[in-house]
C-alpha cells in the first residue's frame, strides 16, 4: 500500500475521475448522433473512445484505492446529444482533449508543488495519453474541414476513420 496521498491531491484526483467520466458519456453520445446519421466509422471510433475514458477513469480510481485514499464513483452530467454537423462533433472531441490536458497538467503542477513523486510518475501516463489523443484530434478535425460540405468526401472519410487505431498504452488494469 503506497503512502497517504495529501488532501489535495485526494479532491483532484477524485475530480479528474469524474473529468475522465464525463469524457466517456460525451464520446458516447457523439457515438450515438454519428450512429443515428449512419456514419458507421465515425460511429465506431467514438464508442471505442468512450471505452478509452472509462479506463482512464478506472485506472484513477484504483490509484486512489491503492493509495487507501478516498474514491468517489461520480455522477455523470448530461452529455450534448444534439449535434448540427459532424465538423460540431470533432470540434467538441478536441476541445474536450484540450480540456482534459490543462487539467492533467494542473495536477501534475500541484503533485510537484506537494512533492508527491509518486502521484508525479503515476500522471505521466496521462500526460503521454494527452498528447497522442489532441494530436489525433487535431489531425481528425484537419481532415474534416478540409472535406467541407463535400458528400462523397464525408463517405470517404467514414470508411477510412475505421482504420485509425485509437491509441491506447493502457496496460492491464485490475
Ligand atoms: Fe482521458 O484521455 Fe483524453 O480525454
Amino acid at each position: 500500500m503506497k503512502a497517504m496521498l495529501h488532501p489535495k491531491i485526494e479532491n483532484a484526483l477524485n475530480a479528474q475521475l469524474a473529468r475522465e467520466s464525463a469524457a466517456s458519456s460525451n464520446y458516447l453520445a457523439m457515438a450515438v448522433w454519428c450512429d443515428q446519421q449512419s456514419l458507421d466509422g465515425c460511429a465506431r471510433f467514438f464508442y471505442r473512445q468512450a471505452d478509452e475514458e472509462r479506463m482512464h477513469m478506472m485506472k484513477i480510481l484504483h490509484y486512489l484505492i491503492e493509495c487507501n485514499a478516498a474514491a468517489e464513483v461520480p455522477g455523470l452530467p448530461k452529455p450534448a446529444a444534439a449535434f448540427q454537423s459532424v465538423q460540431q462533433v470533432f470540434h467538441s472531441a478536441l476541445e474536450q482533449e484540450q480540456a482534459v490536458t490543462r487539467s492533467i497538467n494542473e495536477l501534475v503542477e500541484l503533485a510537484q508543488e506537494c512533492s508527491d513523486h509518486s502521484t508525479q510518475h503515476f500522471l505521466q501516463w496521462y500526460v503521454a495519453e494527452q498528447i497522442e489523443e489532441e494530436a489525433q484530434a487535431k489531425n481528425i478535425l484537419d481532415k474534416i474541414n478540409l472535406i467541407g460540405d463535400d458528400k462523397g468526401g464525408l463517405y470517404l472519410f467514414d470508411r477510412d476513420i475505421q482504420q485509425i487505431t485509437v491509441t491506447s498504452s493502457i496496460g492491464t488494469i485490475k
